[in-house]
């Protein structure tokens, strides 16, 4: 079919834009249009593709979507190899990589823990993609790379080289690769053992088609053959040249001298890197002179003038002793595994989460198993998988409980969901314990001094059996528990008394309906009294913004039960109270503003100060752009920080942020 002037002209103009706004999206990560704005102009092109075909061309972005299955992968010969890197276990053997180089000046990088890859572009085109293989061919992923939204189909502006081979690592950032295990167990389908094996399984496989519902993305961090453009002669120029012609490349790169800057980067990395959205195993220090890169050369298959430096292994292995379960606050059961004690990442591990009955009955998790373990940084140490071969004669299955083994109610899995819950509620001894320190803790009531082991001991002594039983405990009840001497239990006395005076948003969050966070309490104060709250309809409450069904139906389900409604009653009766117009009074003096923040706070959570920005009516984003007008930038802010500065962007340390929400209290 012959295709009118008009149409073509209008396609090209489609895809331009389009390719604009993916840069802007995900290169640059300061979008130009809004995603609705984004689907329409795709939408658009697709439409007129789908009326002539011979529109389509290799660099339309319409292409992304996946081609037909393929057999097998092809082999691409790597016209210049693709190196590794010689590792560095320790300081020692990265200053002793670094002897020679006094003063010398490096390039340092993440090392991304991906899969590596590269890219070939002829004229522009991204021609073909191909993984690192052995280094001198591997496999042709072209069709599964052109999915990956961050690699651009056809490179930028027009002084890019006639042939350009760009190498870097596919990976998945570890959002997605937690979503997308949960959404492979509901399909009953192969769950990754970590981000970079959903990387390599999701770029090595022959449906493109999949591959392109896998968020997968791309960091550039070398060349291989370049002609027709001379390139500079410093690593990082060459990286800023990539970026230039749309690729991208790391923001947490960084310039430095000698090997004192480079352990200085690891330590910074190090700590910063449980908060990174994807997986780093450690950081990578490059001579940044291509002249004397090329003086010093290579040996074997590794370069001298380059070492990764890794970190300590998250991982370690060892022996489940026993299996224990769980009950929180709002029922679930956790089965917990307790461990030979191993050190992982420099802290002793005893206990490893085992999630939930489901993720125990696919690893096939037993008592006496040999086990591999993983922490990350502050999260909970998880068991990961089974050595099979070392598993002992005669164990046996885990069997579930179908009885809460704290208080013997039946417990009860909702179809649908992964969690087993305890039903006996405020009846099971573990559920009030979670549900007294969640309504005693400093967000909450605020109750000084009530701590995780008094409230055992009142659980356990029978002392509080309902909310309200905290408001009558007695000096001389509190002097006959372990190590309470007189004055504490009168300053707990006198710190139940001050609690009873709080605000409405507070009490929300405290009387623990699942799903009200903090936040959520705010809003739902801002909306309603009390009373209103009790009775509202689910659709009353789904019409407040951010109260989507789900947590409306936990609100509902809350106020169904006679048990809460008498609770709060009685704790209203027994003095609670809060001023009651404070959901009329809304301090709304920072709406106009936009805050990004960034590295570690010392005084507070970065959800604490989010909550407490937008109480104000402050935006709160995660992603500085021209809109941004204030950062909070914390302890060891790293490529945000540079991106404000970059931008004139107004910067505050902590210090000054608490000074800001004071001036409002
Ligand atoms: C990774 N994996 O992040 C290199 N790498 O450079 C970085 N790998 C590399 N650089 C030359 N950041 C060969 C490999």
């Amino acid at each position: 079919m012959k295709i009118p002037k008009k149409i073509e002209s209008q396609a090209a103009k489609l895809r331009h834009t389009i390719n604009e706004h993916n840069y802007y999206y995900y290169v640059v990560d300061d979008p130009r249009v809004p995603d609705s704005e984004y689907d329409l102009l795709l939408r658009e092109l697709q439409d007129l593709e789908a009326k002539y075909p011979d529109l389509v061309t290799a660099d339309s972005p319409s292409q992304r979507v996946g081609a037909p299955p393929l057999d097998a992968f092809a082999k691409i010969v790597h016209s210049v190899p693709m190196l590794s890197l010689n590792n560095a276990f320790n300081y020692q053997e990265a200053e002793d990589f670094a002897k020679d180089f006094a003063n010398t000046e490096f390039f340092a990088e993440l090392k991304f823990d991906g899969l590596a890859v590269s890219l070939r572009y002829e004229d522009g085109l991204l021609v073909s993609a191909a993984t690192r293989g052995d280094g001198y061919s591997g496999e042709d992923v072209t069709a599964n790379a052109k999915t990956i939204k961050t690699i651009p189909l056809k490179l930028r502006g027009e002084n890019y080289p006639s042939v350009l081979e760009v190498r870097g690592e596919v990976f998945m950032p570890k959002a997605y690769f937690n979503k997308l295990n949960q959404k492979q167990a509901a399909k009953g389908e192969k769950i990754f053992a970590n981000p970079r094996n959903a990387a390599a399984g999701s770029l090595r496989q022959l449906k493109s088609r999949v591959t392109a519902q896998r968020p997968l993305s791309f960091f550039s961090y070398a060349v291989g053959v370049v002609e027709g453009v001379e390139l500079p002669q410093r690593h990082n120029d060459i990286l800023k040249l990539l970026q230039q012609w749309g690729l991208p490349i790391s923001q947490d790169s960084q310039l430095l001298t000698g090997i004192a800057g480079c352990l200085k980067y690891y330590e910074s990395v190090l700590k910063q890197r449980q908060d990174l959205a994807f997986d780093i195993d450690g950081v990578v220090y490059k001579v940044n002179d291509l002249a004397l890169q090329k003086e010093l050369g290579y040996v074997s298959r590794a370069p001298r003038w380059a070492i990764a430096h890794k970190f300590p292994a998250q991982e370690a292995i060892t022996q489940i002793n026993d299996i224990d379960i769980q009950v929180g606050r709002t029922g679930a059961l956790t089965p917990v595994a307790r461990l030979n004690p191993v050190e992982v990442a420099g802290v002793t591990v005893t206990n490893a989460t085992l999630h939930n009955q489901d993720e125990m009955k696919r690893k096939d998790v037993r008592i006496g198993d040999t086990v591999v373990i993983s922490r990350a940084g502050d999260v909970i140490p998880a068991v990961m998988r089974v050595i099979l071969e070392k598993r002992p004669k005669k164990t046996q299955e885990f069997i579930f409980p179908k009885q809460c083994p704290v208080c013997g109610s039946d417990v009860i899995r909702v179809a649908g969901e992964a969690v087993a819950r305890c039903s006996g509620g405020f009846f099971c001894a573990a559920q009030r314990k979670q549900a007294l320190k969640h309504f005693a803790s400093r967000r909450a009531m605020d109750i000084d001094g009530l701590g995780d082991k008094l409230v055992e001991q009142l659980i356990d002594r029978d002392l509080v059996i309902k909310l309200v039983d905290l408001y009558r405990l007695t000096v001389e009840q509190l002097t006959s528990l372990e190590r309470m001497g007189k004055k504490s239990a009168q300053n707990i006395i006198a710190a139940l008394e001050k609690s009873k005076s709080t605000t409405l948003a507070r009490f929300i969050y405290a009387i623990g309906i699942r799903e009200v966070g903090e936040s959520t309490a705010n809003t739902l104060a801002q909306h309603f009294t009390i009373e209103a709250l009790m009775a509202a309809t689910k659709q009353e409450l789904q019409n407040i913004p951010d109260i989507g069904p789900i947590v409306a139906q936990h609100i509902v389900k809350f106020f169904q039960q006679s048990d809460n409604i008498n609770s709060i009653e009685e704790l209203q009766t027994i003095g609670i109270n809060w001023p009651k117009n404070s959901n009329t009074i809304i301090n709304k003096s920072l709406a106009e503003e936009v805050f990004v923040l960034t590295g570690t706070l010392s005084q507070m959570t970065r959800t604490e100060a989010k909550t407490q920005l937008e109480n104000l009516g402050a935006k709160v984003t995660n992603s500085v752009s021209k809109k941004t007008t204030c950062l909070v930038a914390g302890e060891k802010a790293g490529s945000k920080l540079t991106k404000a500065q970059t931008l004139g962007i107004k910067i505050i340390n902590e210090a000054d942020l608490i000074n800001l929400l004071k001036s409002y209290e």
